[in-house]
């Protein structure tokens, strides 16, 4: 496809669905379906300070967070795309306790599954950081005859088809995957439309930045604190924005690790396996980053035994997390340093 006119989005997908030869269009309806949805929550993402609808919903999600209005607005366009769309046979949010199963449109079972995190840094929504939507696209393997199950959505990272992000920023860009390659798309405000502006992004081996909330210091596995230090010796430069998916997005483009391991407070990790950190390794390895836990499991290959699900997790450039994963083994076997 010519990069000398614009591409748009929808005419990406569609010219992909050829690289599938037994596609049925299902992957590409259900793609678009969320550019659309996409496309809603950034116009009343943009419009928060004006209408009053940012501040706090008073109410806590699935996960104890406490849910501020546009997660909920979030949420709700999204199922609402998906319910709509026929392509989808059921959803898992970070918003919802439970996963939804969809009822078929005409009769017609769809074969995919869609976990999100409506919108991820909510914290940040009140002062005008960026934040942003996270989700994962997988195959059902229940049987097609009746309603998704929870299995469906227990599957590992390494069974997505698809996932990616859209960060609502100085701009907004959807940023994809299919298992081919990471594209991203920035929409056009003036025509309305994703269009084609980072084709086949490849992170840096390495970056000048880490990653990290330091403020939890002390409360870090001491292979951890090492590995802190070291980055800190480099003359590295910290940067935190405190939204995942914005961190990760700088990463991306501009090399780094981006780090939130277990601390006493959360023994597991904080961030979400199915729809925070699944979707997000899945992007970073395809475009040629790393993506581990703390404790080294590739974070695609967990178990996942628990919808909402908390790991640690180090993700980034390949040499960047080769190297953390070096610290982590050598100060972990030795007890003295502890
Ligand atoms: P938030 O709670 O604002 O939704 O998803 C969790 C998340 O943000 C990440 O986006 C972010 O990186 C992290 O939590 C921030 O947590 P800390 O405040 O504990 O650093």
């Amino acid at each position: 496809m010519s990069l000398s006119r614009i591409v748009t989005l929808d005419e990406f997908i569609i010219h992909r669905q050829k690289d599938f030869p037994y596609a049925s269009g299902e992957l590409t309806g259900l793609l678009r379906d969320i550019g659309v949805a996409a496309k809603i929550v950034n116009r009343e993402v943009n419009k928060a300070g004006l209408v009053g609808i940012i501040g706090r919903a008073k109410s806590e999600n699935a996960t104890g967070d406490e849910v501020q209005k546009l997660d909920l607005f979030a949420n709700d366009k999204l199922i609402e795309c998906l319910k709509n769309s026929g392509e989808c046979a059921g959803i898992a949010s970070e918003e919802d306790e439970d996963f939804i199963p969809l009822t078929p449109i005409d009769g017609k079972e769809s074969k995919y599954l869609v976990v999100f995190d409506p919108l991820d840094g909510s914290s940040n929504i009140d002062v005008n950081v960026s934040v942003g939507t996270i989700f994962g696209i997988y195959r059902r393997v229940s049987d097609m005859s009746g309603p998704c199950t929870k299995e469906d959505f227990l599957q590992k990272g390494g069974q997505l088809v698809a996932a990616g992000y859209v960060l609502y920023g100085t701009s907004t860009i959807l940023v994809y995957s299919t298992g081919r390659g990471v594209n991203g798309f920035t929409l056009d405000p003036s025509i309305g439309e994703f269009c084609l502006s980072h084709r086949d992004i490849r992170i840096p081996e390495r970056g000048n930045y880490y990653s990290v909330n330091q403020g939890y210091y002390l409360k870090f596995d001491v292979e951890m604190r090492r590995y802190i230090d070291h980055c800190s010796d480099m003359n590295l430069r910290l940067r935190y924005i405190g939204s995942m998916v914005s961190d990760i997005h700088r990463i991306l483009f501009q090399g780094g690790i981006f780090l939130y391991p277990n601390t006493r407070k959360y023994p597991h990790g904080k961030l979400r396996l199915v729809y925070e950190c699944n979707p997000l390794s899945f992007i970073v390895e395809q475009a040629g980053g790393k993506a581990i836990t703390c404790q080294l499991q590739r974070i695609l290959e967990l178990d996942v035994n628990h919808l909402h699900q908390r790991e640690s997790i180090a993700i980034g450039s390949p040499a960047m997390v080769d190297e953390m994963r070096d610290f982590v083994e050598r100060y972990s076997a030795a007890p003295s340093f502890r």
